[in-house]
């Protein structure tokens, strides 16, 4: 049903064929027929005001080419009955209204005491009250995200920090904790906020909110702001991982074996097997891990680090840990593996440098408690027997057979006795006591490697070879 309209010509001034077009189309929708009349610039539309004499004329407000002074100041000074709407599109359809109306005392009278000035509106000021929303939003979120990071850390979410590779792993918790504080303080403040600042006042219920549509900036921003921390993310990432994969060539080599349901640790430089992992304090350990049957995962929740150990012999996969505190603690299975998973667990135990070394030798001795035994196993592990013969024969080093209590002559020329003395500096200290006719090739750092107490099996073991 069409409604009647006091108008019978109506002008629209734009230099937007659409915009006037669009109006033309509502118009008809909703009210009778009347006349339509479009121009497009401003000598036009002067001219058609005087020669077509419309009721009503409508000017897009956006149109910077019709001007807007010059235009009102003709219709102020005009006589006839007349409307003039400016329309703005951009400001979702705005309307200012100018009524050229003459009307007698007594409706004057009428107008003035309906009249309702326009309530303070957000619209004569839009930034600053917005300005001022935001701000007390901003702050609020700035003192939710605080208190929520610092929640988030009082509660100890995470276990003691206890190897190196923890710390990296912990910088990145740190990160996201505050992140998630941030994005939760983020939408509860402002959903928040909304709730309670932009509520429908008394009285005002049935009115619509505004009608809002598009927002190039704000989309701009709320795509670049989460790709950039996505990135930052992806760096810090990156640079974490390799810091945990970071490769002491000291480091001590210890191999996993996993089965259903339990752990095996070996030692291969002291040819010892436990079903604890002892570690001595602020030294690499590179884990090597398999497993005899399904997949398992190695994981000690203080080391923070994680590595799953398949089976198959080529599948071998390595873990670095430098634990960085004393104590105990327990190696988990974190990959669902059967019935008794959840109890697949066994100590970690991580000492000082001198309490493995004894840890080591009372493993040791309780496989043999022949010194000359375990000095032959040293020797063998740690390699000696590739540049030392113990038959007599020349290889890079000189032969052991023989070699305790003969007289060595070294490279400066002076002679020594091999003895208990010689021998220790010789391993610890090689370059110390040049044996002539020999490369200073020994290398020098055996001393790290082994304890004391392997030292003496091992010169235990050379004294043997007569
Ligand atoms: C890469 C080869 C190489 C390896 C591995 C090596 N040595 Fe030697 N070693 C030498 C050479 C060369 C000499 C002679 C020059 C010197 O005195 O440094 C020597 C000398 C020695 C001497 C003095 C021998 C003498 O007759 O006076 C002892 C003792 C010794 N090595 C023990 C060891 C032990 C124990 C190990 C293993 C833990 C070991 N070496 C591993 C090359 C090696
Ligand atoms: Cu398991």
């Amino acid at each position: 049903m069409r409604q009647p309209t006091p108008f019978r010509k109506v002008l629209i001034a734009s230099a937007n064929p659409l915009f006037g077009k669009g109006l033309q189309q509502i118009y008809h929708q909703r009210f009778e027929a009347v006349e339509f009349l479009l121009t497009s610039t401003m000598e036009e539309t002067l001219a058609q005001l005087d020669r077509w004499q419309p009721d009503l004329v409508i000017v897009d407000y956006d149109d910077k080419t019709i001007h807007r002074e010059e235009f009102l100041s003709h219709f102020i000074t005009g006589q006839r009955p007349m409307q003039v709407m400016l329309v703005s599109l951009r400001e979702s359809g705005a309307v200012v209204v100018y009524d050229r109306k003459t009307l007698t005392p007594a409706q004057a009278d009428a107008w003035l005491s309906d009249f309702q000035p326009n309530p303070p509106s957000k619209r004569s000021h839009p930034m600053k009250g917005n300005t001022r929303h935001l701000l007390i939003a901003g702050g609020l979120v700035i003192v939710a995200t605080a208190l929520v990071y610092f929640a988030l850390l009082g509660i100890n979410l995470l276990p003691d920090q206890a190897s190196t590779q923890a710390q990296a792993i912990d910088r990145l918790f740190n990160a996201h904790f505050f992140m998630i504080a941030l994005l939760f303080s983020l939408i509860t403040v402002f959903i928040g906020y909304s709730l309670f600042a932009f509520r429908s006042k008394p009285g005002t219920e049935d009115q619509p909110g505004a009608n809002m549509k598009g927002n190039n900036a704000l989309e701009i921003i709320w795509t670049l702001i989460p790709l950039a921390t996505v990135l930052i993310f992806a760096f810090f990432g990156a640079r974490n991982l390799a810091e945990t994969r970071a490769a002491d060539p000291q480091a001590m080599e210890v191999k996993v074996i996993a089965r259903q349901w339990d752990w095996v640790f070996e030692y291969p430089a002291y040819g010892i097997k436990s079903n604890e992992l002892y570690l001595p304090v602020n030294r690499q350990v590179l884990l090597k891990l398999t497993s005899l049957d399904v997949i398992h995962s190695f994981w000690v929740p203080e080391f923070r680090v994680k590595q799953d150990a398949l089976p198959g012999e080529n599948l071998v996969k390595e873990l670095r840990i430098t634990p960085i505190k004393e104590g105990k603690y327990t190696v988990m299975c974190a990959e669902l593996c059967g019935g008794a998973h959840a109890n697949m667990n066994r100590p970690v135990v991580v000492v000082s440098k001198q309490e493995f070394d004894a840890w080591v030798s009372s493993k040791v001795n309780a496989v043999t408690a022949d010194p000359v035994e375990r000095g032959k196993r040293w020797a063998e592990l740690s390699g000696c027997l590739s540049c030392h013969s113990v038959d007599g024969t020349k290889l890079v080093g000189p032969t052991w057979k023989g070699a305790f209590g003969h007289t060595v002559e070294l490279a400066d020329g002076t002679t020594v006795t091999a003895d208990d003395a010689y021998l220790y500096t010789s391993i610890v200290n090689p370059a110390s006591q040049l044996v002539k006719g020999y490369p200073n090739s020994m290398p020098a750092n055996y001393a790290d490697q082994l304890s004391d107490e392997q030292i003496r099996d091992i010169i235990e073991y050379i004294k043997s070879l007569k």
